[in-house]
């Protein structure tokens, strides 16, 4: 059976002969370079100069040589750049980093020293607010005939002559992330809530650049293309990151446009790539044409594999969940990569539907001798027939289960409150309730339009409520802080996403911007100042943001350093601006590993006794942060303002 057949099973929900296994069929499944270089020395091959298959990721394209040692079924084909946009790196431009604009005009960098990935740095349409901004915007060109120069021999190569499954890959990321680029996250999310007409324009205007650039490519791959990707970011670790709700009114009915146009020119099926909590809107993808996902990030919450295998495995196949990224392959020994491993084997390859690789593409910290760990195991475990999968002999004994996440209604629905946390919500609510009665009418009314994400209606009740007499203090401690504690409530349990939060946390600091030249007359104090940064290396700036905007939404001065902060930064910023408490965030298990230099580095300087250190995000646990020696950790934006409190002793 060759690797083009077993995909073709593979996704008709039939058994091959073995599970197939995809390293570098896709952008998103495949290698970091510096792995790359390892694996490659690790399995005695020659060095050799590695091609880049996406510059921005640093992933690579896997070679033949390696190919045929891992049996890799799968092979991308893929639009080249257009003729007109030549990608410039310069070194020059930004002291310290690489950089270069791409066709949509997005800004990227990398640290010349120790960068692992080109981040965004410049969105075009971030100070945008007309329509005619974006139909004057110079738009790249989707069907640029030098995109589409050998692309259908390299198709009929790979399917007639290597036999191989064809992979095509689209004009550019999905049209939710390509929106988020161009303006920004920032400005994004909350845009799909409160700046509705302007966010579709964009979103649609997109969609018709995909749609070009697919009616040119589909006619030319149809006969031999058997998948054809598509990729948004719609999740997080903990839930959606865009409410069901708001993805089944904004974006599902977008999300098919474009599937049932290339479905209507060819019979591949389409393969979605969304990392995160994915689970609430499984269905509706497959609703809206989506064949597979990828990456099937199976330590988020509700994506555990057996129950995702039981649950969506008839309509969906999964390509991705052999081993998860952000945990055992990055630092687990060998065999708690093997148990990992045949465990999701076990879960999710019965009856086919499934294409085994890696959770996203493998990082560059992953030691070779977890690769291999991996491979091996799928090369043992992975075959079907008797005594293979699903047809275990009856003493086969199964991996051991270590699963991080738990699976419960609660946390399909979103994240779950611990009884603590539920019961400290209430009494805050109830307490609320009670000082209601005594609260100005113009401060409720300045709550619900920060709870409604109303920035306008919140600022004028606020400058309202300021002739009226109240004292600035009372605006927030009666105003803004019972607001913001309610919409971190509803961010805990899944009623808000980041839409609702971040145009909540924007109202709530539009009023604090009104009213901090009052409270500097009355001088007024904070209730503690906070140094907050994403720290070296990391980019992810969407959760530490929201930390920052919830502990200003308590009372607390931020100063916010940014993201890819070093240990530097932090002590000369503790110094200049005498904090209380210093919070770090990190998403990358790249990077959860500077937290633990930055917190040695507070100690080597001897600041660590003048601040408390609170940790937090993807990357990191409850048993990391005391490990490192930070004080607290917190899960979400909420939790970080009662872990602050509590560290600082304050009411
Ligand atoms: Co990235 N990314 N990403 N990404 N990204 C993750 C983190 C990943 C888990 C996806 C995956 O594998 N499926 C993965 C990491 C895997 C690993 O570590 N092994 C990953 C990767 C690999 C990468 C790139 C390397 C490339 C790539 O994805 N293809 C690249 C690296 C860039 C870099 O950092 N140098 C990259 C890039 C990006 C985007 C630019 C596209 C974008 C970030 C945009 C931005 O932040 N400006 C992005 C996104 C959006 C994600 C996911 C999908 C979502 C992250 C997010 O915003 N969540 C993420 C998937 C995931 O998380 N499972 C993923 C929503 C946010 C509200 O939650 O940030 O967790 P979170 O913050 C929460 C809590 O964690 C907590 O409170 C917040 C609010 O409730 N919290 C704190 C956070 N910080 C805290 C600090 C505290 C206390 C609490 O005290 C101080």
């Amino acid at each position: 059976m060759n690797s083009r057949q077993r995909v073709q099973l593979a996704l008709q929900h039939k058994e091959a002969d073995r599970i197939p296994f995809d390293l570098g069929g896709t952008v998103l499944t495949s290698i970091h370079v510096n792995a790359y270089r390892n694996l490659r020395k690790f399995l005695g091959l020659p060095e050799v100069e590695v091609r880049m298959m996406d510059v921005f990721q640093q992933i690579v394209e896997v070679d033949d040589d390696v190919r045929a040692i891992l049996g890799a079924d799968c092979r991308n084909v893929a639009a080249r750049s257009s003729a007109t946009h030549k990608i410039d790196v310069n070194e020059s431009v930004m002291p310290g980093y690489r950089s270069f604009y791409d066709e949509w005009g997005i800004g990227w960098r990398m640290p010349i020293d120790g960068g692992f990935y080109y981040d965004m740095y410049d969105h075009p349409l971030a100070k945008s607010n007309s329509i005619d901004d974006i139909k004057n915007y110079p738009w790249p060109n989707p069907v640029d005939p030098a995109r589409f120069v050998g692309l259908r021999e390299n198709a009929r190569y790979i399917a007639e002559e290597l036999h191989a499954p064809v992979i095509v890959g689209g004009l550019a990321a999905g049209f939710v992330e390509l929106s988020a680029w161009t303006r920004g996250f920032g400005r994004f999310y909350p845009d799909l809530v409160t700046n509705v007409e302007w966010m579709t324009y964009l979103m649609d205007t997109i969609i018709d650049l995909k749609i070009a650039y697919w009616e040119v490519a589909l006619p030319l791959v149809a006969d031999y293309a058997d998948v054809v990707q598509e990729a948004d970011d719609l999740a997080g670790q903990f839930s959606m990151l865009i409410g069901p709700e708001t993805y089944r009114t904004m974006i599902k009915p977008r999300h098919k446009k474009i599937m049932d146009f290339i479905k209507a020119r060819c019979n591949a099926k389409i393969f979605y790539h969304s990392c995160g909590a994915l689970r609430p809107v499984i269905h509706d993808l497959v609703e809206a044409g989506v064949d597979i996902l990828n990456p099937v990030q199976v330590s988020a919450v509700g994506m555990e594999s057996s129950a995702l295998k039981r649950d969506f495995g008839h309509e969906v196949t999964f390509w991705g969940g052999l081993v998860d990224t952000q945990g055992v392959f990055t630092d687990g020994t060998v065999q708690q990569v093997r148990d990992e491993v045949r465990r999701r084997i076990d879960d999710f390859g019965a009856g086919g539907g499934f294409v085994a690789a890696a959770v996203h593409n493998i990082q560059s910290n992953v030691p070779p001798q977890n690769i291999m760990a991996m491979w091996e195991t799928l090369q043992e475990y992975g075959a079907y027939g008797p005594g293979g999968v699903g047809q275990r002999p009856d003493d086969y004994v199964p991996a051991p289960r270590n699963d991080k996440v738990r699976v419960t209604s609660a946390d399909i629905a979103g994240r779950m409150l611990t009884p603590e946390e539920a019961a400290a919500a209430e009494a805050a609510k109830a307490a609320a309730e009670a000082a209601a009665a005594e609260t100005p009418v113009v401060l409720l009314d300045m709550r619900d339009a920060i709870i409604d994400g109303d920035a306008a209606d919140a600022v004028a009740a606020a400058r309202e409520g300021i002739d009226e007499g109240i004292a600035p203090q009372a605006v927030i401690s009666d105003g803004v802080v019972p607001a913001m504690a309610e919409v971190g409530t509803r961010f805990e349990t899944a009623k808000y996403f980041l839409p609702e939060m971040m145009a909540s946390a924007i109202a709530a600091r539009g009023v604090l911007d009104v009213l901090r030249p009052q409270l500097a007359a009355t001088h007024a104090k904070p209730v503690a100042r906070v140094v907050l940064g994403t720290v070296k290396g990391d980019l992810h700036d969407i959760g530490k943001n929201l930390v920052g905007m919830m502990l200003e939404g308590a009372g607390f001065e931020v100063v916010d350093l940014g993201t890819d902060v070093s240990a530097e930064m932090f002590i000369k910023a503790i110094e200049e601006h005498k904090p209380q408490l210093v919070g770090l965030s990190a998403l990358l298990t790249t990077t959860a590993p500077m937290m633990r230099h930055i917190v040695k580095s507070f100690c080597d300087a001897g600041v660590n006794n003048k601040v408390k250190v609170i940790v937090g995000g993807a990357a990191v646990s409850p048993e990391y942060a005391s490990e490192i020696g930070a004080d607290g950790y917190a899960p979400d934006a909420g939790a970080s303002v009662r872990k602050a409190k509590e560290l600082l002793a304050l009411a």
